[in-house]
């Protein structure tokens, strides 16, 4: 083997943490930049968050406006606003409806990842105000949609995958075009901003996989600059 190519499993198999040096920034179209392993340094210490977020304001399925189904990955937020979706639309609220109560703020940590993830694909002065935290059981997945409710479009979306890999789907400005599949993996960050700000995109259904920190599950972390 390549002395530079550290082999995952015998980091986790050693209870190491990952050393793995994040691959260069890869411009996968312009405005759009995959930093691979970004966030596998800070992985325990944000699962540890995750709880202590999810243990004041649950995870849930949300219903949707289409016909009343159910979102397949369970979702709660941290920071001055939450994502939420119901029979009427989606909206930010800064309440969580369940809860009545204030979403959870978001931890030092989180900001300063995104912020400073944002800054590695090129844009500077990000300002994160919501974290969507998506929770993918297997077989769960995200439908083609656009980020397009947030008013200030000249911020970017930063997106950390944790846990199982999924294939993302990197879509063009309408429904139609042809998407391209990206692998996103435990600690990659995904940032999209300027031209491909509103790309429409999806995640496929989760495949079997087991995370040695995560299980048998993706978490994703969505930061956006909301209101
Ligand atoms: O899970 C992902 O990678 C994408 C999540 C997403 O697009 C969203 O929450 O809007
Ligand atoms: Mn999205």
């Amino acid at each position: 083997m390549d002395p530079c190519i550290v082999d995952p499993e015998a980091f986790a198999q050693a209870g190491l943490p990952d050393a793995r040096p994040a691959a260069a920034a890869r411009t996968l179209l312009p405005g759009a930049v995959l930093l691979s392993r970004y966030a596998c340094a800070q992985s325990e210490a944000i699962a540890a968050l995750i709880d202590r977020i999810a243990a004041a304001a649950p995870f849930r399925h949300f219903e949707t406006p289409l016909r009343g189904a159910r979102m397949s990955a369970a979702m709660t937020n941290c920071g001055e606003w939450g994502w939420t979706a119901d029979r009427r639309g989606y909206q930010y609220c800064a309440r969580d409806p369940d809860t009545g109560r204030p979403w959870p703020a978001m931890p030092r940590a989180f900001s300063d990842l995104a912020e400073a993830a944002a800054r590695a694909a090129g844009f500077e002065a990000f300002h994160p105000n919501v974290c969507l935290i998506n929770r993918y059981a297997i077989g769960a997945r995200m439908g083609m949609h656009q980020d397009k409710g947030e008013p200030d479009l000249r911020q970017p979306i930063v997106s950390v995958s944790l846990g199982c890999p999924v294939i993302f789907q990197l879509g063009g400005m309408t429904r139609s075009e042809p998407a391209q599949r990206v692998l996103l993996e435990h600690g990659d960050v995904f940032v999209f901003g300027g031209p491909s700000r509103l790309r429409y995109h999806g995640v496929l259904p989760l495949r079997a996989g087991a995370d040695p920190l995560f299980g048998a599950q993706r978490i994703n972390l969505t930061f956006r600059h909301a209101q």
